[in-house]
């Protein structure tokens, strides 16, 4: 199937001026409504990635659109030196909805991790009593939490770090799922153990029941801040809120993003209890954008629509239902189906680019992750009609480069 002159010249454009750091596939988004996007010729696909489970509420979802659109007339950005009258409001929704003490907004995961980061020092020395410069933060091997220069340094993806040295010290790397490395590698400096609850980057790897309780109960043990990133796994994606309920544990400090900002804004945060996050004040941390009152009404809004359409319940269902179905197929390809809610990893015996190639053809769009694992994380809006549809696609591809 051939381009059209519009969408190669858009590409063009895109390959001359912009930085080369991103593969995408070649189809040049214009619009999009719910499950839907199109390209510039119209051409319409079932968008089965939500951009990384970021539009958990369907592309322009009416409800936020219409907050954001409110909110961009009033007052959009104060900066924190003055208070303004929506992040109050968020900030009681995130406390009512978690239980959470308090929370600290920032703009991307990546920040909310850093800020994850320094709370867990800052504890670490001013409460917990670790001496100065020596606090440790365990994380996991094949993690995924962002790309700054300092979450980089704890990445294990020898390409994430590659001539981004030098990096920041203070960080220990556990085998993911292993409770026994865990244990091995707490010290009395440990200040806290950073991990996904499922790691979505790594595959969609979802580790042996019982880890993340275990974890729990060492961290506790040991007086260790248990931080889980919630970036991707949270808000519903899993058919929890958090995916750290399914093991039925509370971790010290929670890290949201993506689907916080209902896709249409990057909004982030840190929930935790007052302890944690009372080791910040007046000037120790902040952002000229983090808690904006357009960021406080767009994640208000995608909040109050993930609980009033139920989407948690629907992740759930349909997220079992769209599992049966790749699980019937039987293809010598398939090594694998895992995952968790509407949040799934076909896991093939060969590179899962090509697949994603001919579902594009096919008007399913998703993306894979390291190399042979094709993920599928539609919007949670999705109706099984059409999570059935895209499970055909599914099997033709499979059949065809069979
Ligand atoms: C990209 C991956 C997914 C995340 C978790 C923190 C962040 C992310 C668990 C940082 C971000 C994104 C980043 C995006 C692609 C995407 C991704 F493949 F890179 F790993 F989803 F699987 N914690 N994940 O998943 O949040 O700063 O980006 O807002 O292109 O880098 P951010």
């Amino acid at each position: 199937m051939g381009k059209t002159s519009k969408t190669r010249s858009l590409i063009a454009l895109e390959e001359k001026f912009g930085a080369h750091n991103y593969h995408p596939l070649d189809v040049v988004i214009q619009k999009a409504r719910g499950v839907w996007v199109y390209d510039v010729d119209g051409k319409k696909y079932l968008d089965c990635l939500a951009a990384y489970s970021a539009v958990n509420q369907g592309h322009c979802h009416p409800k936020i659109t219409e907050a954001f659109v409110k909110q961009a007339k009033r007052v959009t950005l104060t900066s924190r030196a003055f208070r303004n009258d929506q992040l109050p409001l968020l900030y009681k929704a995130l406390h009512d909805m978690t239980g959470y003490d308090m929370s600290l907004p920032m703009n991307s995961g990546a920040e909310a991790v850093e800020t994850a980061v320094k709370a867990a020092r800052k504890w670490g020395y001013k409460v917990k009593g670790i001496p100065e410069n020596q606090a440790e933060i365990i994380c996991c091997s094949d993690n995924f939490h962002g790309r700054t220069t300092t979450i980089v340094s704890f990445s294990t993806d020898t390409q994430y770090r590659d001539g981004f040295g030098p990096f920041t010290p203070g960080f220990r790397i556990v085998k993911y799922g292993d409770i026994e490395d865990l244990r091995r590698n707490i010290t009395p400096n440990t200040a806290a153990f950073l991990v996904e609850p499922i790691q979505g980057e790594s595959g969609i790897v979802v580790p042996p029941e019982g880890y993340l309780r275990e974890a729990a109960a060492l961290c506790k043990e040991n007086n260790v801040l248990l931080i889980v990133d919630e970036i991707q796994s949270g808000l519903g994606r899993t058919g929890k809120l958090f995916a750290f309920e399914h093991e039925n544990v509370r971790p010290d400090m929670v890290i949201i993003g993506k689907a916080l900002g209902g896709g249409f804004y990057p909004v982030s945060a840190v929930l935790a209890s007052k302890e944690i996050l009372g080791v910040f004040h007046p000037g120790d941390h902040g952002s000229t954008f983090g808690g904006n009152p357009l960021a406080a009404a767009v994640a208000v809004a995608a909040l109050r629509v993930l609980v009033k359409e139920k989407l948690i319940a629907r992740s759930k269902t349909l997220g079992q239902y769209f599992m049966e179905q790749l699980r019937a197929m039987k293809n010598p390809h398939i090594v694998t189906v895992r995952g968790r809610g509407l949040w799934i990893g076909l896991v093939l015996d060969t590179k899962a680019r090509p697949y994603c190639e001919a579902l594009m053809k096919r008007g399913v769009l998703c993306k894979e992750t390291h190399e042979n694992v094709i993920r599928f994380a539609p919007p949670l809006v999705i109706k099984k009609s059409e999570v059935k549809w895209v499970c055909k696609q599914i099997a033709s591809v499979m059949k065809e480069l069979s």
